[in-house]
């Protein structure tokens, strides 16, 4: 299992520090939202800060292109050089080229899909991808209610994934906490993208203890 941060979540005044106590928090991934305010009703992180956040940190980057036009956005955040890369399915007019040009560039392919849109659409990529998002509210806003439809989608994709020698890591992401974890936990879901709903919230204890409660739930399993 990875744990990883939104870090879009994060108090953007206070990126350094917010890094530094993720690292403390041993997060394993750094989840880092693209918005372009047309795929989505929203704008988040730039190129110029995410690059900064990439010299600032050794978390790993994740990078999720909630965007149109993904071919354009990954060329402009190749250079910001995460481990990940996902763009949506439902965004991308040639799926296969997109993620060949995130393969070129050295970055770990991932394909994002909507709540409401069938598992079986990515079915003809599994093979070469290192990861799927499933998403569990629909992208562009932190603080959503988490789409239960999504776990039957998530049965079937692990269903089919049983029967590979190589399997893609399976990412959720929306409204993932001590609650909706055990239903994930048990459907194959294996990296958790932490935002308002566990980490970045009014509660008093330290993200390094919020992510432990994460990590014991995981291992509990
Ligand atoms: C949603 C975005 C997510 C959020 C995260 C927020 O558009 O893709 O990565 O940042 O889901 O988490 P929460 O717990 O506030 O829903
Ligand atoms: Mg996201």
């Amino acid at each position: 299992y990875k744990v990883a941060a939104s870090i879009m979540c994060a108090n953007q005044m206070e990126l350094k520090n917010e890094l530094r106590q993720l690292e403390n928090a041993e997060v394993d991934i750094l989840h880092c939202d693209v918005m372009d305010g047309v795929y989505v009703n929203n704008l988040a992180m730039g190129p110029y800060v995410l690059e900064d956040i990439k010299k600032t940190t050794s978390i790993p980057l994740d990078i999720h292109l909630a965007t149109k036009e993904p071919d354009r956005y990954i060329e402009m955040f190749a250079p910001v050089k995460p481990e990940y890369m996902s763009f949506h399915i439902e965004a991308a007019d040639n799926v296969q080229k997109n993620i060949q040009k995130l393969r070129d560039y050295g970055i770990k392919p991932a394909l994002a899909l909507n709540p409401e849109t069938p598992v079986e659409r990515i079915f003809p990529y599994l093979d070469d991808l290192e990861m799927v998002l499933m998403m569990t509210v629909n992208p562009g806003f932190a603080g959503q209610k988490f789409n239960y439809s999504v776990l039957e989608k998530l049965e079937i994709l692990s269903k089919r994934l049983e029967k590979k020698a190589r399997r893609p890591l399976i990412e959720v992401d929306g409204n993932i906490n001590e609650e909706t974890i055990p239903l994930l936990v048990e459907r194959g879901a294996n990296v958790y993208v932490l935002g308002t709903s566990q980490l970045f919230n009014q509660q008093p204890e330290s993200y390094r203890s919020k992510v432990n409660n994460v990590q014991t739930l995981l291992k509990g399993e």
